[in-house]
């Protein structure tokens, strides 16, 4: 099976899952990237059974309107049972490294206010350790060096993601370099850094249950 195709069968288990365990006119938390926007096709065709979703991105939004699903505002939306999305890294504890596509805080606030955090991933995604995909932090632009130096502290070797903007009107710093055994740990370390929005460690709250394309099938694990 190809990559795109791993994509599809996760993407479709999730549309799955989201029909067997929540309620008829629920609310769906939708995340951003490639293995999501299968999710978001595959979601379409329940589109007459969900109350809508919750987009954690601009192009999501958009992905979602394009199949005529509603979008709500968070601010609307009390209760999201379950929130798919994809991830960069993941590891058999279900911590992840996430934002690669830049949308890491919006997503990290929708995955905060759902139930059940459903991750969806090819096998090339699941590590034993994370931290070779390089750490997505996003900072106001005007801490940007400040940031940079306190990362450098850490350890890491961060750099700046050029001509790159968040929906947020942020920017985004790349570290490298980084072996992460304590990932809660790391996550609230960095997120201490004055100027930080926040980082792409998905450790204080993992995912829930992880489905897995593999050649030989959809995993669950979780
Ligand atoms: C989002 O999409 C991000 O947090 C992560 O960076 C990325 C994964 O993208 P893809 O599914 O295209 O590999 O979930």
């Amino acid at each position: 099976m190809t990559q795109d195709e791993l994509k599809q069968a996760v993407a479709q288990a999730a549309a799955d899952h989201v029909a067997e365990s929540t309620p008829v006119g629920a609310i769906i938390g939708v995340g951003t990237g490639s293995t999501a926007n299968f999710f978001i096709d595959a979601l379409a065709a329940l589109k007459d059974r969900i109350g809508g979703a919750v987009a954690s991105s601009e192009a999501t939004r958009q992905r979602l309107a394009g199949h005529g699903i509603p979008v709500l505002d968070l601010n609307e939306v009390s209760r999201i049972p379950v929130y798919v999305d994809g991830a960069d890294e993941i590891d058999d504890g279900l911590n992840m490294i996430k934002g690669g596509g830049g949308a890491l805080t919006r997503e990290k606030i929708v995955a905060a206010v759902a139930d059940c955090f459903v991750c969806i991933a090819d096998a090339s995604k699941l590590v034993d350790t994370l931290g070779k995909f390089p750490l997505p932090v996003e900072v106001i632009p005007m801490a940007r060096a400040h940031v940079i130096r306190e990362l450098e502290k850490l350890g890491g070797l961060p750099q700046l993601r050029e001509g790159f903007v968040t929906d947020n009107g942020n920017q985004i710093v790349d570290v490298r370099g980084l072996l992460i055994h304590d990932p809660k740990g790391l996550e609230a370390k960095i997120n201490q850094i004055v100027g930080v929005v926040t980082n792409g460690l998905f450790a204080m709250r993992p995912a829930d249950l992880l489905l897995l394309g593999t050649s030989e099938g959809v995993r669950r694990i979780g």
